[in-house]
């Protein structure tokens, strides 16, 4: 086993392996950007090291600070986290090159995934379900044409290079084809440098589901049951549960097949997700494979009993998996909530700033990975994921009390959160019954705009009536002043016709000039 690790990443997921590192006897170093001299990951760790500037290249993604912190300081081994160099092939390469052992799968098991035509070829002579289309590039708008014709529209253009949304293009008919095919090229070579682009068939508002895979270097592989990652907005994940609400042990056995077959195709090891998209009959295709420890790994731990950190240490360290297929047993529902420094009243704009009151959840059925605490400053530098409130129960409703309850207690002073729109989700009527997509956020979300717009025109309809009444009576006002002698009585003492007195119709009037 390593004696010392090396966690190159900040924030709640550097904690969070900090964590698995401390049960395991393991001492733990970290390195840390300008910004983050105070961060949590820094105050929890054995040893850090400042290794530069706050902007990523200069810091968390320069790869020869990092080695040379790893030389420094005699760790064995590097976890990368997720985001940074987590995916990438290069350091995992320099990793093996310096005799630091990259806890994550080989370079070549990335590189088999990073190219998404590279991926379905692969996965084509796998035998692995995936989406109708080209598993080259298209070389010509011809071809396109083609192509787009057989599996049918809508067609879905998207970058080999990309993952994730960039660079792709969805075309509802053949004559948009020749026009979102040149966008996403050059889409494609502005993000990537390759402007390499393939088509599929669209599916209409899929399912995302993923599939978690373990597997060891001894050519041992399991899957770990499936996340429901629906709850997404523009390609970021907000919510996500596992397992999820649409799967039965038939669907789940056969996509789980599915996703060790992809693992084993790319030679894979260690820890691992399989992406599917899910169609409305249920028909699910591969999408792709992303090759690292995901943020929402905690609710699969939740319901497996697994620590998928321990496991990836273990399988680096070149253990063999402690156990068989059969041995894995799902228990429970458990949800996340992804709490974002953002500001929903404000487009979702990154809020930095200083946490001036922190009151945290806890209680039955509540996991909550964290990088913040009460007095830090939140930098604007980096992604805005503050820490990830996960809920459990027997089943679903009970994790979804238990998660409302909870969020119910956060509180967080000082910056903007988004843990409002989780109690919004968790009340809603479509997210209870389990009915989710991939459009699902934004139906919500569009929903609540509606119903502000409305509520502000009835507020409208309030004033005009006001407005209405008082200048109805400004009017007969008026008309009394040009007719003293009218029905009302012009000098009379009786009060006008209309409401109130006139002291107060006047006072009124005054009000509203
Ligand atoms: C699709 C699709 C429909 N049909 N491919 C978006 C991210 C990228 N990894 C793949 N994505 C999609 N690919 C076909 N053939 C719909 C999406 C998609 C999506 C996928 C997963 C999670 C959220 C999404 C939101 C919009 C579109």
């Amino acid at each position: 086993m390593f004696n010392k690790i090396l966690i190159a990443n900040r924030g709640e997921i550097a904690v969070r392996v900090l964590r698995a590192c401390h049960e395991m006897g393991i001492a733990a170093v970290v390195v840390y950007s300008d910004v983050d001299r105070a961060a949590l990951h820094v105050r929890k760790a054995d040893e850090a090291y400042p290794i530069g500037q706050a902007t990523a290249a200069e810091s968390y993604l320069n790869i020869p600070k990092i080695l040379d912190v790893a030389r420094r300081s005699g760790a064995d081994a590097i976890h990368p986290g997720y985001g940074f160099l987590s995916e990438n092939a290069k350091f995992a390469q320099a990793c093996a090159d310096a005799g630091v052992k990259f806890i994550g799968p080989s370079a070549a098991a990335m590189n088999a995934m990073g190219s998404k035509t590279r991926a379905r070829q692969a996965m084509d002579r796998a035998g692995v379900p995936f989406v109708p289309g080209t598993s080259r590039g298209v070389e010509s708008f011809e071809e396109a044409e083609q192509v787009a014709a057989r599996v049918g529209y809508p067609v879905m253009l998207k970058a080999a290079a990309g993952g994730g949304g960039k660079g792709m293009r969805l075309v509802h008919a053949p004559e948009h084809l020749k026009s979102s095919l040149e966008a996403a090229r050059s889409e494609a070579e502005r993000a990537f440098a390759d402007s390499e682009v393939y088509i599929e068939k669209a599916i209409v508002n899929p399912r995302h589901i993923e599939m978690q895979v373990l597997a060891d270097e001894h050519g041992n592989a399991v899957y770990l049951g499936e996340r429901e990652c629906s709850l997404q907005r523009r390609h970021q994940k907000v919510l996500e549960e596992a397992p999820s609400p649409i799967v039965d042990p038939d669907m789940r056995r056969r996509m789980g097949e599915v996703a060790v077959r992809v693992a084993e195709a790319a030679a894979y090891t260690n820890a691992g997700t399989v992406e599917f998209l899910v169609d409305q009959e249920k028909n699910f295709y591969f999408l792709e494979m992303n090759t690292r420890l995901q943020v929402e790994h905690p609710v699969t731990e939740l319901i497996t009993g697994l620590d998928l950190v321990h496991l990836q240490i273990r399988i680096a360290a070149g253990e063999k998996l402690p156990f068989k297929q059969e041995d894995i047993k799902l228990r429970g529902h458990a949800i996340e909530c992804r709490i974002y420094a953002e500001d929903p009243d404000n487009n979702y704009f990154p809020s930095p700033g200083r946490i001036t009151l922190l009151l945290a959840p806890s209680g039955p059925g509540i996991r909550r990975d964290s990088g913040m605490y009460e007095g830090w400053n939140v930098p604007i530098d980096y992604d805005p994921l503050l820490a990830k409130l996960i809920g459990y129960g027997t089943d679903r409703d009970q994790a979804i009390a238990r998660l409302t309850r909870a969020l119910g207690e956060y509180f967080v002073g000082g910056i903007k959160t988004n843990i409002a729109l989780f109690r919004r989700i968790l009340r809603d009527e479509d997210f209870r019954a389990a009915k989710l997509d991939t459009g699902f956020l934004d139906r919500m979300l569009q929903r609540a705009e509606d119903k502000r717009i409305d509520s502000r025109a009835a507020e409208v309809a309030a004033v005009a009536a006001g407005l209405f009444a008082a200048l109805g009576s400004t009017a007969q006002g008026l008309a009394a002043q040009e007719a003293p002698d009218s029905t009302t009585g012009g000098g009379s003492k009786q009060p006008s016709n209309g409401p109130g007195s006139n002291w107060k119709n006047a006072s009124r009037r005054e009000a509203l000039r």
